[in-house]
């Protein structure tokens, strides 16, 4: 009989070992109350088109990254930080906020006490100071916005000029943008409703994107204000949207002839 797959047992050889290891380890993570079970359905979402782009960051998304960074470097920002991004990325995102002076504030979706708890401890064990977003004396509520995310910290996301909202459903953006907030995404479908309405959408693994994030917040470290606005300037979010869905659509026409 086939043994189930753990973190433990995936062959090294294997030609998808990384994404398995991947698997292995959201489903720890949903044993450990961090991610929902709807989490774990969003990640296969996110492998199919992760499966398109040939789980390589495209150079179109590449020079998403580098405005987002630049973004983030400039304002005063907010990592928000849901479920999956946490089983994901926990220690990348601790790293980016601190280089990037961004605050972070957990904002889940299907509403849990326990499991944003549970999420705040994982930052902290990363090394994060102040998580927003738990204490019910700070929340205040998204004008308008009916789901769970409507709650947001009044030291966190009300204040600040730029929300980065990493692997995200679709209503809060529409909203966020009525507040004029900047806001920032990652998601492999380039199609998704936080795609369209985000003011920067970088489409690639959340697990590429942050590390990527971090090596260029380090690179940019020296720029003046003026060298960072200069790169955000220019973009044009829909038009980086067309070129990445065309690149996408090539990929698959390439793979069938
Ligand atoms: O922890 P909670 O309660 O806040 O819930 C979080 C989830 C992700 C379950 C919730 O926000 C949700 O239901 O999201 P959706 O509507 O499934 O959207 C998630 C989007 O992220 C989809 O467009 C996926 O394609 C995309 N996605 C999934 N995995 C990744 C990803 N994008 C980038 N990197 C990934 N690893």
């Amino acid at each position: 009989m086939l043994k189930s797959l753990t973190r433990h047992n995936i062959p090294k050889e294997h030609p998808r070992a990384n994404s398995l290891k991947i698997r292995a380890n959201l489903s720890d993570s949903f044993d450990n109350g961090i991610i929902s079970q709807f989490g774990l359905i969003a990640h296969g979402r996110g492998e199919a088109f992760d499966y398109i782009l040939g789980e390589t960051t495209p150079k179109i998304s590449l020079k998403t990254i580098h405005v987002a960074t630049a973004q983030l470097l400039l304002s005063n920002s907010v990592i928000s930080v849901n479920g999956n991004s946490a089983a994901l990325c926990a220690k990348s995102i601790v790293q980016l906020a601190n280089l990037t002076n961004s605050k972070i504030e957990i904002n889940l979706f299907h509403k849990s006490k326990t499991r944003a708890n549970k999420i705040s401890q994982l930052l902290k064990k990363h090394g994060a100071k102040d998580v927003y977003g738990l204490n019910t004396k700070y929340l205040t509520k998204i004008p308008g916005l009916k789901s769970n995310r409507k709650y947001i910290d009044k030291r966190g996301i009300f204040l600040s000029d730029v929300i980065f909202v990493p692997l995200e459903d679709g209503d809060r953006t529409e909203f966020l943008k009525k507040m004029n907030k900047t806001v920032i995404t990652v998601d492999l479908n380039p199609l998704s409703r936080t795609s369209a309405m985000s003011d920067i959408t970088i489409v690639d693994n959340l697990v590429r994107v942050l590390p990527e994030m971090i090596k260029q917040s380090r690179n940019m470290s020296n720029l003046s204000k003026s060298d960072l606005q200069k790169i955000i300037k220019k973009f044009n979010n829909k038009k980086q949207l067309n070129l990445i869905l065309k690149y996408m659509s090539k990929r698959l026409i390439d793979l069938s002839t």
